[in-house]
């Protein structure tokens, strides 16, 4: 039997600290977040993480360091004298982590297996650390369905292979279904932040999630390919009428788990190339690099407006 999780009465959630929906946690004596490096009782999560507001993800170590530089220089944070920007994540040797003020900025890796495992212990560090109505954003790369390399797309629902719109997951062996929601209203007030005299688009669609890159994408150049040109390109004009405009690997499990933790969350990425047109990735370093600085600058938008609001 599979189970549609129903939506979730806010009620006792009201104060907007992050909701657990796991009653063994606060019985536990401690809690070890394995993959960060962290524990409930080793740090005072508090004190470290207590005033965070947005959680940035993105798919590389490298990629999340230059977010948390960049993101450094837009909200004007200074670093106590002295100090630089650490990985606070580095032993264990997993993920990447930075703070920068309200801003973390932390490595997904590849795929919805990494980015659920991360979502967990980052959704337990917001409740352990006491942060209240944090917002996650996934910053990211893809594939582009009939858009032009470098356009900017914020999801407005993720989807995965079959078109069907929640994460299954199969626990105690029977198929548990998450609806993969995210926030319309903040893709919405996120696409408001696009200039209109930027030399590329930014748009807001429907986002397909796939567990792989070659195959689960209708690539015809991986070790394996079992279809035929015609094959591919009638999927892909199948998934252009449905409204897809971009695949990519993390955003069923991170809109589900946002969605399943009452948090608020938006897909930004940046597409690498149209699928129309091929499968391979060709564009040179220096324009695949220019390109994914687009989704940081709309988010770094985003977050010095909200800062400046306060
Ligand atoms: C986009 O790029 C990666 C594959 O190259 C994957 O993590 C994704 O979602
Ligand atoms: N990431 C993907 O998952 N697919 C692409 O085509 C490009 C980047």
């Amino acid at each position: 039997m599979s189970l549609l999780l129903e939506e979730e009465e806010l009620d006792e959630y009201r104060d907007g600290s992050v909701r657990l929906r796991n009653p063994n946690i606060e019985l536990m004596d401690q809690d070890i977040l394995y993959h960060l490096a962290l524990g409930s009782e080793s740090h005072d999560l508090v004190e470290m993480f207590g005033d965070v507001k947005f959680v940035c993800m993105g798919g590389t170590p490298k990629r999340v360091e230059q977010f948390a530089h960049f993101i450094m220089k837009e909200i004007g944070h200074k670093l106590p004298a002295g100090t630089t920007l650490l990985d606070i994540s580095q032993y264990s040797y997993r993920y990447s982590m930075y703070k920068v003020g309200p801003v973390l900025s932390i490595s997904h890796g590849m795929g919805i297996p990494s980015v659920g495992i991360l979502l967990h212990e980052v959704i337990k560090l917001m409740y352990h650390a006491k942060v209240r109505d944090p917002i996650f954003f996934r910053i990211g790369t893809c594939g582009g369905i009939g858009l032009e390399g470098g356009t900017v797309v914020i999801s407005e629902e993720a989807v995965d292979g079959m078109l069907k719109s929640y994460l299954e997951l199969p626990v105690l062996g029977k198929m548990v279904r998450r609806p993969a929601k995210l926030d319309r209203q903040l893709a919405r007030d996120i696409k408001a932040l696009a200039h209109r005299d930027d030399p590329y688009d930014t748009i807001i669609g429907k986002t397909m999630c796939t567990y792989d890159f070659y195959e689960g994408q209708g690539r015809m150049d991986g070790a394996f390919c079992e279809f035929t040109e015609n094959d591919k390109m009638e999927y892909l004009n199948k998934l252009h009428k449905a409204g897809v405009v971009n695949i990519e690997m993390e955003s069923l499990s991170f809109a589900a788990l946002t969605h399943h933790a009452g948090i608020k969350s938006a897909v930004v990425c940046v597409t690498l190339i149209d699928r129309f047109k091929g499968d391979q990735v060709l564009a040179p370093k220096e324009v695949l690099d220019e390109w994914q600085i687009r989704p940081q600058q709309l988010i770094a938008r985003y977050i010095t407006r909200y800062l400046q609001r306060k």
